[in-house]
């Protein structure tokens, strides 16, 4: 006799699932947490159903900073972005989901805000200000190896 539970279709949270969970760095940059848009962000991530690992606001420093942009070094906005960065305190954010690091990518909108499409984040709360680097409100990781490198640096304890 078969039980009626056995004919029942899995929970959703017991199938098996083919995409491994992934780890994002997200920053709410000084403009952003100056702006008091620190919450709007981490609603944005939530809601698009993403979930928070750590979330700490931190002062960056010139040390910081260099490793995390040193793929930028030598660029012309590379001196302009660090004092931007160095502004005011940013919230740093370990966001948890399969495909969450395109998927926030996607929700920030492109690096120019004024070309950022209506519905992401710098597109919508974003624009330019005439000054020497694009203030865009928010940093995501845009690989594996740069969300493992990054969450190392502004995170050593977790
Ligand atoms: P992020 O790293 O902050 O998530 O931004 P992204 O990938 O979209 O942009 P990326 O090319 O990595 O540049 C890092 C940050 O530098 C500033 N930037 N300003 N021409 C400019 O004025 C310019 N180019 C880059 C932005 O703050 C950008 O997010
Ligand atoms: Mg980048």
């Amino acid at each position: 006799m078969t039980d009626v539970a056995d004919t029942l279709p899995a929970e959703p949270a017991t199938l098996d699932q083919t995409d491994a969970v992934e780890r994002t760095l997200v920053l709410v940059k000084p403009d952003g947490v100056r702006r008091g848009l620190s919450g709007e962000v981490l609603r944005r991530i939530e809601a698009k159903g993403y979930t928070l690992a750590a979330v700490e606001l931190k002062q960056a420093t010139p040390e910081l900073l260099a490793a995390h942009y040193a793929e930028h070094e030598g660029k012309p906005f590379y001196a302009p972005l660090v004092d931007f960065m160095l502004s005011g305190p940013t919230l740093a954010v370990v966001a948890v989901g399969q495909g969450v690091i395109p998927g926030f990518r996607s929700l920030a909108g492109a690096t120019n805000p004024t070309e950022a499409a209506p519905g992401t984040i710098r597109g919508d709360l974003g624009r330019d200000w005439g000054l020497k680097v694009q203030q865009n409100l928010v940093h995501g990781s845009d690989s594996p190896e740069s969300a493992a490198r990054e969450i190392g640096l502004w995170f050593p304890n977790l």
